[in-house]
């Protein structure tokens, strides 16, 4: 398995249309949730970093694309949050118009990671979300993050619920998270990487 220097990992660049986007062939991993669900938080512990990726106090902010180079072997791929309902319908549209040119045009992306609230059940944009993850053939997985917000003996049950609102069939399976423990940070590094190199021998 490539291993990954932690050390050299560094912002590439912000984006809002493809020309934007960084050149290249480094295959990208792209992180998808709804507004404040904690994606720049789970890109930061991934990247062992405190404030790499911006943690919005204002949820609904980030309307760019931002790119972080992880040691010139992938870009991890921070996405505007989905569903944040305090904002003019021009700009949902416009947002909506952005996350989708990327996810349907960028041929570097390799895998995305679906975050998900652990304390809540999935809302209509997460469904929404899911179900277009389902039929693009990019491979996907869903991490529900903020375990730390609630008991271990709840955590099974919320994942299982969880995967019951969107009708998971057992290939796919939700990975409790928490950027504040750190819990399964390790498991979705490993998946990460047979993800993206698991065509590669070294
Ligand atoms: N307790 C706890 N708080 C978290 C976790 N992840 C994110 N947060 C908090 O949730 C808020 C939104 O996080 P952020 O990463 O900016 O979400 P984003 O909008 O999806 O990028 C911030 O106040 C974070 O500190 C977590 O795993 N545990
Ligand atoms: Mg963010």
């Amino acid at each position: 398995m490539k291993n990954i220097n932690l050390n050299n990992v560094k912002f590439e660049t912000t984006a809002v249309k493809p020309e934007q986007y960084p050149y290249g062939n480094i295959p990208e991993v792209a992180f998808v949730g709804r507004s404040n669900v904690g994606k720049s938080s789970m890109i930061n512990a991934l990247l062992n970093r405190k404030d790499l990726a911006k943690v919005g106090a204002v949820p609904g902010k980030t309307r760019v694309i931002n790119f972080f180079n992880v040691d010139n072997k992938l870009y991890f791929v921070d996405l505007p949050g989905y569903g944040y309902a305090n904002v003019s319908k021009k700009e949902q549209q416009s947002w909506k118009y952005m996350i989708e040119t990327y996810l349907y045009t960028r041929k570097q992306l390799k895998l995305i990671i679906m975050i998900v609230d652990i304390r809540h059940l999935p809302t209509e944009n997460d469904k929404i979300m899911h179900v277009w993850l389902k039929e693009s053939n990019i491979p996907y997985i869903i991490a529900a993050t903020k375990a730390d917000k609630i008991s271990k003996s709840q955590i099974n049950k919320n994942i299982s619920d969880i995967k019951e609102v969107l009708e998971l069939n057992g290939e796919i399976s939700v990975i409790p998270v928490s950027s504040k423990t750190k819990q399964g940070k390790d498991e979705l590094w490993k998946l990460i990487k047979l993800n993206i190199f698991r065509s590669e021998k070294d």
